[in-house]
């Protein structure tokens, strides 16, 4: 056995001074700031499939963060519970799915579009 009891005085005041820095920086240093999402930040949060679209599911959940961060329309929708029609009313093109464009959720970029997705052309 090669470990001294000098590596071990070593580390001690090292772990004995961590939680102290940490708790010294917790009342002051941490500020929780609000930040609410944007309506592109919100779709792709609900998107969980990542399918670029919202399902019946995702898109009751794109509804509760809208109304979360303030957005009138979704309020009432939230507080409704009338997810079907609100549904059905973005759904312009009436595919069952709700698409960013739909939503009013285009990010300010659209040069994510087309990736690995070659297999299902839009139908216009
Ligand atoms: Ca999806
Ligand atoms: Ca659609």
């Amino acid at each position: 056995m090669r470990i001294s009891t000098s590596t071990f005085a070593f580390l001690f005041p090292i772990i004995l001074a961590v939680p102290v820095a940490v708790s010294a920086q917790d009342s002051d240093m941490i500020e929780v700031t609000p930040t609410v999402p944007t309506a592109a930040e919100s779709f792709a949060a609900a998107d969980l499939d990542q399918s670029g679209t919202l399902n019946g599911d995702e898109f009751v959940s794109y509804a509760v963060m809208r109304a979360d961060a303030g957005d009138e329309d979704f309020k009432v929708t939230v507080s409704s519970g009338d997810y079907d029609g609100a549904f059905t009313a973005k759904d312009a093109d009436a595919d069952n799915e709700i698409s960013a464009a739909e939503a009013g959720a285009e990010a300010a970029t659209d040069s994510d579009v087309d990736m690995e997705d070659g297999d299902t052309p839009e139908p216009m």
